[in-house]
């Protein structure tokens, strides 16, 4: 594949949903965002999109309870090229919630793997970890659950400024041999610094066209 070069141009908050016929009616292929609650999912969709109040940020774990959904446009340009697409970023409920009782965590887990068994539009799921923990058994099974879906997997380990490089890059390693993946399905990032967002930008884009987004000449 050629060197991509993509950017967000443009973001903004469409639909809450809780059930299916909440979802935005406009049809379009989507990239979504699922992790541990507090990993920092918001953060990076903010980071993403250069936009700080787009995502809650919150220093309390489990706020987040719907399916958020954004729309948002990304531009390439190469060559002189101006291709634009656009697509809607799922922000999911964070999973592994420890307060929540047992009552809610199998009424939050039919809701998501509704969306996420039943969308014929989703290209691709990032799956945020956190850097500085080993694998944890909630995020091999998600990871598990999400490829047995069929779905496609970006994992994204995430506050990689909490480590040295050395520390990071060895975190990267262990992930990379645990869930069995090649180096294009893992990337490390840091929110407050954009650290790998070009990159990572480009790989959900490249994900998205695989899938069928229509690109268009601006
Ligand atoms: N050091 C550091 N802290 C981060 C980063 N991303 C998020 N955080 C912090 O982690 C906490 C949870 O972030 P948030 O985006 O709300 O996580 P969410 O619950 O997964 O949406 C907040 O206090 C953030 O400031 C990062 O890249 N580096
Ligand atoms: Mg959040």
């Amino acid at each position: 594949m050629s060197k991509e070069n993509w950017d967000i141009i443009r973001s903004k908050y469409v639909a809450s949903a809780v059930r299916a016929d909440q979802y935005p009616p406009t049809r379009m292929i989507e990239a979504a965002f699922i992790g541990r609650s507090n990993v920092g999912k918001s953060s990076l969709i903010n980071s993403l999109c250069r936009r700080n109040g787009l995502a809650r940020v919150s220093a309390t774990p489990g706020k987040t309870q719907t399916i958020n959904f954004y729309e948002l446009e990304a531009k390439r340009t190469d060559e002189g090229l101006d291709e634009r697409a656009k697509f809607y970023l799922v922000d999911l409920p964070g999973y592994g919630f420890a307060k929540t009782n047992r009552n809610n965590k199998e009424q939050w887990s039919g809701f998501i793997s509704k969306y996420l068994s039943g969308s014929d539009n989703l290209g691709l799921v990032c799956q945020l970890i956190d850097i500085r923990h080993k694998p944890m058994e909630s995020d091999l099974e998600c990871y598990q659950w999400l490829k047995d879906c069929g779905l496609r997997v970006q994992i994204v380990l995430t506050k990689s400024d909490k480590l040295s490089k050395n520390a990071a890059m060895s975190q990267k390693a262990l992930f990379k041999r645990e869930m069995g993946l090649s180096e294009d399905d893992i990337i490390t990032y840091t929110s407050s610094q954009h650290t790998n967002r070009g990159e990572l930008i480009n790989r959900i884009m490249a994900a998205l066209v695989d899938n069928g987004v229509e690109e268009q000449e601006a």
